[in-house]
């Protein structure tokens, strides 16, 4: 032990916190076991933190028992982790582009960028010089559901900043469809329906748009509206949206297929801090989906910008929603697996709503008060954020201003006991949490993440920007016990727990695979048969496609010759078909770079710049002659 490192643990003793002995040594001995000082574990923390950690460490070599799939934020990638080792086992771009795979650079994703984009935001676009939106703000992930359980198909996600939502196919990893929402703006809360499948993706618009947003309206918020956006989540596509009074949050669905919910903390309509916070009681909106879906049958809504738009605004007197009041301000929407509770957390308030879903029907056909589903509103301690559930009946709420999470039991706060079992300090002011499958039928008692916002001391100093701080507690009975940090890069928000049982990613790419369908029939019309491979250049008046396939440790191809000025589309497709080895194609000095998994096929396209020799060469190290990789392209000068 270095006198560094003790030092340390009277700080954090200090700084840390007040859940007790336990959460704090577990930390410590948590880290030391990870730095492998696991001598050291057992004799300062004690044996019994030193037994969770040792349970949830993943020694090297070994296999995660969970996937952990991670929100990134501001980042707008997506992250894989196994959990609980919490190792970063892969990024997924979706919303950003990437140096590294070709993201936002490869003729295949730029198609899957723009394609969905609305014809006024390519203006808007075009006018700043880009095809696509440079930045993503993905705040949700959440996968597809079968029966009220992850089905490993489809991982479904946000845009907050560019509106959009996203779709990555769980057997590659790779997003497969991005669209623009029309008509909302800012697409935060994200929810699968879990009933009887995915069959729709929720998603809420936070911020509110005049209606119509075409600039007649501009500072008049009388005139502005929210929507709620229905999205057919096999095809991609909008299927309806509800026009709303107040703004939308969060959302989740029920167990049964029936309704769909959202916090709402602005029903002011407010345009400022003070205004939005000015009522004593904001509200939760209720979705009927089978109303919806009848109103849309029987022509009862209007279309804006291609969409079908139901009007669910309050006073319309129709069974397509419900307001429920909620106190001012709420966040967190989360539907406990008991499929009866839904908890509604209070943000400004020290409460979690429970809101009793079998009664709802009472409030939409029997004239019922919309507050009397609401069950339970247990004081938690400050800040509550988020809920998330472990299939025991307990419910494990986060207080951003506490710095805690609180454990509490959701049978006892209906009977009006204290449902409080335990508080444990987290570090820093925690914002989502999740439990293994904790929003499926299939939540358990295993681990418990709390995905702190602030991560201040408890990592080296790396400069004014901080990492964020997600820590792993394990959950044995009544008792949560801290053992593992992980810091993570802006900043996500949410994550899902899924067993790795659930998720079967291929290894190898499949030759038919639609990825590269377009560039299939481009090639074809040149003459190239993907899968019968001819290494070809193409000349087409001032454009060149360069057909080669790569096998380790060689592109087909070692030189071409283009013209200064001309477009030059090249197209690689990985021969080898062996786990892990994935080629690249890097263009020097041009910007151009892309990931060709094995048995894949990956094209780029850019303008040949000056003459001169330029070098191509792979970038993914696949060979011990993985540098001799590499080829030139040869620019002739522009005859005069
Ligand atoms: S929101 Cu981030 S902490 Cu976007 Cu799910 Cu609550
Ligand atoms: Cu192929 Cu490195
Ligand atoms: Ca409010």
């Amino acid at each position: 032990m270095s006198e560094h490192q003790s030092s340390g643990f009277s700080r954090r003793a200090l700084l840390g916190a007040t859940a007790g002995g336990a959460a704090i040594a577990g930390g410590l001995g948590g880290r030391l076991a990870l730095t492998g000082g696991a001598i050291g574990a057992a004799s300062l923390a004690g044996t019994t933190a030193a037994t969770a950690a040792e349970a949830a460490n993943v020694a090297p070599g070994q296999l995660d028992e969970y996937y952990g799939f991670w929100s990134s934020g501001q980042t707008g990638e997506m992250r894989i982790l196994g959990v609980p080792s919490m190792r970063e086992l892969m990024r997924v771009p979706v919303f950003n582009t990437c140096s590294a795979t070709g993201w936002g650079i490869t003729n295949e994703s730029k198609k899957i960028l723009t394609e969905g984009l609305t014809e006024k935001t390519k203006k808007h676009l075009a006018a700043n010089g880009l095809e696509f939106p440079r930045n993503g703000d993905l705040h949700h992930v959440h996968m597809s559901f079968t029966e009220g359980r992850y089905d490993g198909r489809f991982l479904f996600m946000n845009d907050k900043a560019n509106t959009r939502v996203a779709r990555v196919r769980c057997d590659v990893m790779k997003c497969d469809k991005i669209i623009e929402i029309p008509n909302a703006k800012g697409i935060h809360g994200l929810r699968p329906q879990k009933w009887p499948r995915t069959n729709y993706v929720f998603a809420n618009g936070e911020d509110e748009v005049p209606m119509v947003n075409d600039g007649k309206i501009l500072d008049d918020p009388s005139q502005y509206v929210n929507f709620y956006t229905a999205i057919n989540a096999d095809e991609m596509t909008v299927a309806w949206q509800v026009m709303v009074t107040g703004n939308l949050d969060n959302t989740d669905a029920d167990y049964d297929g029936k309704y769909a919910f959202s916090t709402s903390y602005n029903s002011e309509m407010g345009m400022n801090l003070a205004d939005m916070t000015a009522s004593e009681m904001d509200h939760v909106v209720v979705f009927n989906l089978a109303e919806i879906e009848k109103g849309i049958e029987a022509g009862d809504f209007v279309e804006l910008n291609g969409v079908k738009v139901i009007d669910g605004r309050k006073g319309q007197n129709k069974n397509y929603t419900r307001y429920i009041p909620i106190a001012n301000n709420p966040h967190g929407c989360n539907m406990a697996p008991d499929k009866i509770h839904l908890c509604i957390n209070g943000k400004l308030s020290p409460t979690v709503s429970l809101i009793d879903v079998r009664k709802l029907d009472d409030v939409f056909y029997n004239g019922a008060d919309p507050r009397s589903v609401v069950v339970a509103e247990p004081e938690l301690g400050l800040g509550p954020l988020h809920t998330c559930f472990d299939g025991q009946g307990r419910a494990y709420t986060t207080l951003f201003l506490d710095s805690q999470v609180v454990v509490w039991d959701i049978e006892k706060a209906v009977k009006g006991e204290d449902p409080i079992i335990t508080k444990a300090d987290v570090h820093y002011q925690p914002g989502h949490n999740s439990t293994a499958e904790g929003e499926t039928l299939d939540a358990s008692p295993k681990f418990y993440i709390s995905m702190n916002k602030f991560s201040k001391d408890r990592f080296l100093n790396v400069g004014p920007l901080k990492p964020e701080n997600e820590q792993v507690f394990l959950i044995e009975g009544d008792k949560l016990t801290l053992v593992h940090d992980g810091p993570t890069f802006a900043e996500p928000h949410d994550s899902i727990i899924v067993h790795a049982s659930k998720v079967n990613p291929l290894n190898v790419w499949n030759r038919q695979d639609p990825m590269w369908a377009e560039t299939r029939k481009r090639a074809e019309a040149d003459g190239v048969d993907l899968d019968d491979y001819q290494d070809t250049v193409i000349r087409d008046g001032n454009k060149v496609r360069v057909y080669m396939s790569s096998q380790a440790p060689q592109f087909a191809i070692e030189s071409f010759t283009v013209m200064e000025g001309d477009e030059v589309t090249v197209t690689v497709t990985n021969l080898d078909d062996i786990d892990d080895l994935t080629h690249g194609f890097t263009m020097g000095n041009h910007g151009v770079a892309m990931e060709i998994g094995p048995q894949a096929t990956s094209s780029v396209t850019f303008i040949a710049g000056q003459p001169g020799g330029y070098w191509y060469y792979c970038q993914w190290f696949c060979h011990a002659l993985h540098m001799e990789m590499r080829g030139r392209m040869f620019v002739e000068p522009k005859a005069t």
